[in-house]
């Protein structure tokens, strides 16, 4: 009979895994078809006298090819090739992953960002963060140990709530707190149980992430323009759109914050008509330098409907990956029919450690620093753009976020500008980025959204001789 070793079985097995080696060989021989059905492989004993290995890696081999039934075993007969085991193209490119999907390493060493979606690290109080993760693990070993509820955790909702009730007036109970892994994962959710012939509107300009996310669930979305208090009533009136998103404490990304008056406006317009609701984008507010924060839309609403949403990811780090909305009861008893199946989608353990954060009032610590230190940078920041670009630069002085809008009278495109910030190693999202309509940039002026948060003091200077070339030669 034709035994293996008649092949050229390579006998070089070197290193820690020989077995592993001599299972692949076989394998691969198998699957190619240069071992045929029922042919009999070598015993163990033959097989590991010519190899020179043991027997026990010859039977650790033989093991894992008859698990994955490459081999089949006759008792006193031997090891013989499974049928139908031949495929002669397997393994080939299988490594190989087209040249389009592969990411580049960064090489982010010179770059400079004026991104409006990062947060300062350098300030980050870690140390505390981590003493709080031990205090998670400490006391919540148990719940640990399980699935959570698909809110998450209770005790963190709770704190949540008490938190968000102090510092925006949101009126809810720590029940009707959705906790998330990203806020987009939340609006997927939530609109997901709406009906999808409803037209939507939002912002324009203004997040296109969200934007974008509702076409492809199949919405329509139509873009509202703004005029100085925000989104247009009457617009939106005539849009036929029953579910609005507003960011009116910051507008994203123009920095407008909605008077009261415009407030009342828009929760009238809600209560005109059954089921419509207003999403509250709340996503920057604790970010306020010269006023005290205002109170949230949710806080004036007396009919409950508004869906209040809250993220970690500017006041802590974008990638803590904590974010939450507040839904309306006839909302949340939806909610919970439609997802009774889903299970909770953060990790446990970093909103244990959030409780405790919050709760032993290092949060509230972390953003006042914070405060001081993003007012002290945009200040800098806007006087020296002041100072560089004179004339040719105009910014209205807004003093929140963490971004701010800046107007430079250029020549360039938009085009031009952000393949030459590529050019120059500068990150930096010219208002193509936030314009979902319409809306062609007026003549000789570029808008940019310019972030603070990440850049350091000392780089700023360079980041501006950068910004000058990019707009100017
Ligand atoms: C979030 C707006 C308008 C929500 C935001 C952000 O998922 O909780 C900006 C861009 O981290 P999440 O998102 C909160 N609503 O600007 C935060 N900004 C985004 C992340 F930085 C990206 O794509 O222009």
């Amino acid at each position: 009979m034709k035994q293996l070793d008649l092949l050229t079985l390579n006998n070089h097995f070197e290193g820690d895994f020989k077995y592993q080696q001599i299972y692949e060989e076989i394998k691969g021989n198998v699957l190619r078809g240069k071992l045929r059905a029922h042919e009999k492989l070598p015993s163990k004993r033959q097989l590991a006298n010519k190899l020179k290995v043991s027997i026990n890696t010859i039977a650790n081999a033989y093991e894992q090819l008859l698990a994955e039934g490459y081999i089949y075993t006759i008792e006193r007969k031997g090891y013989f090739v499974e049928s139908g085991t031949e495929f002669p193209d397997s393994g080939t490119a299988l490594n190989k992953l087209p040249a389009d999907l592969k990411e580049a390493e960064a090489d982010g060493e010179n770059w400079l960002s004026f991104s409006h979606m990062s947060t300062d690290i350098s300030l980050f109080p870690f140390k505390e963060w981590v003493k709080c993760e031990n205090k998670a693990v400490d006391n919540h070993k148990k719940e640990l140990s399980e699935l959570g509820h698909p809110q998450g955790p209770y005790q963190t909702r709770k704190t949540i709530s008490r938190m968000i009730a102090l510092s925006r007036g949101v009126d809810c109970e720590p029940e009707q707190i959705v906790i998330g892994a990203g806020s987009q994962l939340l609006i997927q959710q939530l609109m997901g149980i709406q009906n999808k012939e409803q037209v939507i509107a939002v912002e324009n300009p203004g997040y296109s992430r969200f934007y974008r996310l509702l076409n492809n669930m199949g919405f329509y979305v139509k873009p509202i323009q703004l005029d100085d208090k925000g989104i247009d009533i009457k617009k939106l009136a005539s849009s036929k759109a029953d579910y609005i998103f507003v960011t009116p404490s910051h507008q994203f990304p123009t920095g407008k914050i909605m008077p009261v008056s415009r407030r009342i406006e828009l929760l009238n317009w809600a209560i005109e008509k059954e089921k419509r609701y207003i999403i509250e984008d709340d996503y920057d507010s604790e970010f306020k330098y010269e006023t005290n924060s205002i109170p949230s839309l949710q806080s004036l609403d007396r009919n409950h409907r508004v869906i209040y949403t809250g993220t970690f990811s500017k006041t802590l780090l974008p990638g803590t990956r904590i974010s939450y909305m507040v839904l309306p009861p006839n909302l949340l008893r939806e909610y919970r029919r439609h997802y009774s199946d889903l299970m909770q989608f953060s990790n446990s353990l970093g909103l244990f450690t959030l409780h405790y954060f919050i709760e032993n009032g290092g949060y509230s610590r972390h953003i006042k620093r914070m405060n001081h230190h993003y007012e002290m940078k945009r200040r800098l920041l806007m006087e020296q753009l002041r100072a560089k670009f004179k004339d040719q630069v105009y910014m209205e002085d807004i003093p929140a976020g963490l971004h701010f809008l800046a107007q430079f009278q250029t020549e360039k495109t938009y085009a031009e500008i952000e393949l030459k910030a590529e050019e120059e190693e500068l990150e930096i999202y010219t208002m193509r980025r936030f314009m979902l309509q319409g809306q062609e940039k007026a003549d000789n002026w570029v808008e940019l959204v310019i972030g603070f948060a990440n850049i350091q003091e000392k780089d700023i200077p360079e980041a501006l001789n950068r910004l000058y070339k990019i707009l100017f030669l």
